[in-house]
């Protein structure tokens, strides 16, 4: 359902959730309530915003995406389905899969006891998702906006064989200055550097960022904490169901080169992502469900 008359009719609820239309006809769900301000695009499930009470965006949005069929909007919380990164075998089907660059249904909208709100949007497999990959799924995002933004990409095979998906929740976080951060919880991990052969370990138990960075750290399941002394906070990032925790900053010269970002956009936002890929790759069976979460909050 793409239609705001409808959506407003069935999911709207009175000074918690309203919905909104942006170019191109692409609808955005607005949810506010006593702890936080949201806002979900149902163009590729993807959450822009997250705005505890009073204080600045936890998530980044680039100034400059696209909100446009077909191209993937910057920032946020891109869902990265069924595949991380580039195709494996193909190289003309997009990138980090076709889960970003498609409409997800609404199917809940509710209010928790606790006053938390509660958001579900599913993508079934359809000749859409078909001409990319072959397999029948329900993969669904709930959502939940309290204290705590928590985001769960869960994948069901309906198919009636097994198959195999890459995935993550390519989180942007907002930050004061890319130089100014340290992250922890990394200290002691492996990683494989994008494009590069070998295996890397992170020796300092902070990570600092003075240049272009696209690593992924595997066998981990670390917390990690933004600590970012300029906006006075700490963002707490952490993840259930995935192993893998894509750190990137593609700095000064891969900021230019992106045309749906500022050229100095790269100084304040930093990726962390919560990825099944490599070795913690997901194999269903029929039937078979994997859910892969983050669990993002401030520490002042
Ligand atoms: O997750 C890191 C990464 O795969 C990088 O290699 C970088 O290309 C980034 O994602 C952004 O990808 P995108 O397709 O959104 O430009």
């Amino acid at each position: 359902m793409n239609n705001l008359f409808e959506l407003n009719e069935k999911f709207s609820m009175p000074g918690v959730v309203i919905f909104e239309k942006r170019t191109n006809n692409i609808i955005d769900l607005l949810v506010s309530n006593r702890y936080a301000d949201a806002r979900i695009c149902l163009y590729g499930g993807q959450i822009t915003s997250f705005r505890p009470i009073n204080k600045p965006d936890i998530l980044w949005m680039s100034s400059n995406s696209n909100f446009e069929v077909g191209k993937a909007i910057r920032g946020g919380i891109p869902i990265c389905f069924p595949w991380f990164g580039p195709h494996k075998t193909d190289n003309k089907k997009p990138q980090h899969g076709f889960g970003r660059l498609m409409s997800w249904d609404l199917t809940e909208t509710a209010v928790m006891p606790n006053g938390e709100t509660l958001i579900r949007l599913q993508l079934r497999s359809s000749e859409a998702t078909k001409l990319f990959w072959p397999y029948n799924f329900i993969a669904e995002i709930k959502v939940i906006i309290g204290k705590m933004l928590k985001a769960t990409l869960k994948v069901t095979n309906t198919s009636s064989g097994h198959f195999e998906y890459t995935c993550a929740l390519h989180t942007y976080y907002n930050i004061s200055d890319i130089e100014a951060i340290t992250i922890d919880g990394l200290g002691g991990a492996s990683y494989y550097k994008h494009g590069e052969p070998g295996d890397f370990k992170q020796d300092s138990s902070l990570l600092e960022i003075h240049k272009s960075v696209d690593r992924h750290y595997h066998d981990t399941e670390a917390v990690c904490i933004i600590s970012d002394s300029s906006f006075g906070r700490k963002i707490h990032v952490d993840k259930s169901g995935s192993k893998v925790t894509t750190v990137w900053n593609p700095w000064m010269e891969g900021s230019a080169k992106m045309n749906d970002m500022p050229d100095d956009a790269y100084k304040t936002f930093v990726c962390i992502e919560a990825v099944n890929s490599f070795d913690d790759t997901v194999n269903l069976k029929p039937g078979e469900s994997h859910e892969t979460s983050v669990i993002i909050g401030m520490e002042e």
